[in-house]
């Protein structure tokens, strides 16, 4: 039969990074089982393409199945993909996965009547197995999916993690415009990265160990088993399939010999490696880099990837730097212990903070830090807490703003929160009792509430919405900018307009305390 897989564009206001792996992944199982498989990558050209070249792109062929995935973030652009999609192939299978449809299969599937099917969480074996049954349509055995029957949406039993992920095929790079993102190699502007010439990205980790309230593994680890499932199926999971690994690897062998397949292939110079964070288990970045040195790997492909702060040791970094690693992120989040420690969730203190980049920085790789602003109890003194680490390290960094995405701790915490600032029916609702409105009318102004939040994710470049008890979305954009530009005495004029009381630690760097103690003013008692 013939198979399309299409990824949506991401990221769009910068050079397209990454290839599209898992998709990348599914189309080789595609292909094993012998279907004619074609890969649409609408994220390799910049600008995006127009959706008349999109469609007349999708038209070429009649198509038996649609594959569609994507980030939570790329919803905006997948809900016009699915409408071209079964404009041009009325009787396609189209079937969804990936982060966007992971945590809520049937809300999307109800917002999508064009969705046949919706995979939750990791894809191999659930796709393989929708390619298998695609004749007989016998949905119901096919573990970990939603499907629609008599206009109704059928969750069908959860499916276990794969226990060993050596089983996996290689992405099918012959699918990919390889050229094209070896243009964009160096656009990484990350210390090694962007010297390369032939950079490729892959994963080599599904999960972390850590539980940050933002974050999600796309459905892969126990932690987002047990947020969608409950303890109960995970424990029946368990004693079925072994334990549900809160992460799991793939071995060096693997990681290895695909570096090997791909220097061979395209002569590769730079690998990213996109754990979520490899530096956690120590005793696989050893195993791992005695590997790869032992192959002699080290003189011929530098290597990236993402950490956490408390793994971060001088014997991990002397060992990673012999390897050829020359950049590690480790999400820093916040300067403050209090944010950290209340609202992340990470296990991640300011002093681990520090002294990861310092041992990064002595060990001879380059640190790159990620923070972020409006968390819960985030207040202005632990935003200028943050700026003040920015300066400490001479670092310079753009705050995200923290976005509850669904599936993470804080979406969950915070719906009925997230659902008023998209209608506001429902804050006034939340303020007074209106007896005369109906449950039912109610649920539907949420259910519009919620398509219109996921729309605004709007492939993150634009700003949502908040889960900030201190600050409003305006005031938030305001702070973020001022934290880039380390304005910390707009900062503080800033707190006085609207009454935020600042410590008095920050009194010598405020211009209005300081005008107000030249001309004897001082009023407020700081904290
Ligand atoms: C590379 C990457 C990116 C790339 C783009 C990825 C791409 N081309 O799609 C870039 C750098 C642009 C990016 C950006 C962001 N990312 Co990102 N990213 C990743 C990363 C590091 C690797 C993704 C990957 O290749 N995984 C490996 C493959 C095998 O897994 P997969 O893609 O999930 O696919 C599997 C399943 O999901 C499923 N599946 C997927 N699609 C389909 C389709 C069908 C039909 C089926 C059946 C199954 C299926 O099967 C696959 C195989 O098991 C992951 C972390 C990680 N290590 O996974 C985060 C991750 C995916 N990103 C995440 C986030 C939050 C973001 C940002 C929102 C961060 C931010 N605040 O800006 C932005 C959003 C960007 C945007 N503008 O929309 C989250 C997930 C969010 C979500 N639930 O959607 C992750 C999990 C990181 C995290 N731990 O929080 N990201
Ligand atoms: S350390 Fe990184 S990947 Fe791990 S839970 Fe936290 S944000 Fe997610």
């Amino acid at each position: 039969m013939k198979v399309l897989l299409i990824h949506p564009p991401v990221r769009v206001d910068y050079d397209p990074l990454d290839i599209p792996a898992g998709l990348a992944i599914l189309s080789s199982i595609s292909m094993n089982e012998g279907h004619q498989t074609a890969l649409l990558d609408l994220n390799i050209e910049r600008p995006i393409q127009s959706w008349n070249d999109i469609a007349k792109q999708i038209a070429v062929e009649k198509w038996d199945l649609i594959a569609i995935g994507g980030l939570s973030s790329m919803y905006n652009d997948i809900k016009k993909i699915l409408y071209i999609s079964r404009k041009l192939n009325p009787d396609a299978l189209i079937v969804c996965g990936g982060g966007f449809i992971t945590y809520m299969p049937d809300k999307i599937m109800k917002f999508n009547p064009e969705i046949d099917i919706a995979a939750i969480g990791e894809g191999e074996e659930t796709f393989k197995e929708i390619l298998q049954n695609f004749d007989s349509r016998k949905w119901s055995s096919v573990r970990g999916i939603c499907y629609r029957e008599n206009n109704e949406i059928i969750y069908t039993p959860p499916r276990p993690l794969i226990p060993d992920l050596d089983v996996i095929p290689y992405p099918a790079w012959d699918l990919l415009d390889m050229d094209t993102y070896f243009k964009y190699s160096g656009a990484m502007w990350f210390d090694g990265a962007w010297k390369s010439k032939h950079r490729v990205n892959f994963v080599t980790e599904r999960g972390c160990p850590r539980q940050c309230t933002f974050c999600t593994h796309n459905g892969m680890n126990r932690w987002d088993q047990l947020a969608m499932l409950g303890e109960e199926k995970v424990k029946l999971l368990d004693q079925e399939a072994g334990f549900q690994a809160i992460t799991r690897f793939f071995s060096p062998e693997y990681v290895v010999n695909h570096a090997k397949y791909l220097l061979e292939k395209y002569n590769i110079d730079y690998i990213c490696l996109l754990d979520e964070n490899l530096t956690s288990s120590p005793k696989r970045v050893h195993e791992l880099c005695d590997l790869w040195i032992k192959e002699g790997l080290n003189s011929k492909i530098k290597l990236g990837t993402a950490g956490d702060a408390p793994s971060i040791t001088p014997e991990i970094v002397k060992h990673m730097k012999e390897a050829g690693f020359t950049f590690i992120t480790i999400g820093g989040e916040s300067g403050s212990d209090k944010v950290l420690l209340q609202d992340i969730g990470k296990g991640v203190t300011r002093a681990h903070n520090q002294k990861a980049v310092d041992t990064l920085k002595a060990g001879g790789i380059s640190p790159v830090m990620t923070f972020m602003v409006g968390n819960p109890n985030e207040d202005i003194n632990d935003v200028l807490e943050t700026v003040d680490f920015f300066i400490q390290n001479n670092i310079e960094i753009d705050p995200f703003i923290c976005t509850p995405y669904p599936g993470t701790k804080i979406f969950m915490d915070n719906q009925d929160f997230i659902l008023e600032q998209y209608d506001e029916k429902l804050r006034l609702l939340s303020e007074h009792n209106h007896h005369n409105i109906s449950q039912e009318q109610i649920q539907i102004w949420k259910d519009e509430a919620l398509e219109t939040f996921l729309l605004s994710l709007n492939n993150a470049t634009d700003y949502s919405c908040t889960v900030s008890k201190h600050f409003d979305f305006s005031e938030l954009i305001s702070i973020k900018y001022l934290m880039h530009t380390k304005d910390v005495s707009k900062l503080l004029k800033l707190a006085h307009m609207r009454k935020w009381p600042h410590k008095l630690k920050w009194d010598k760097l405020c211009p209005v305390c300081s005008a107000e103690e030249q001309l004897s003013l001082k009023q407020i008692q700081p904290l």
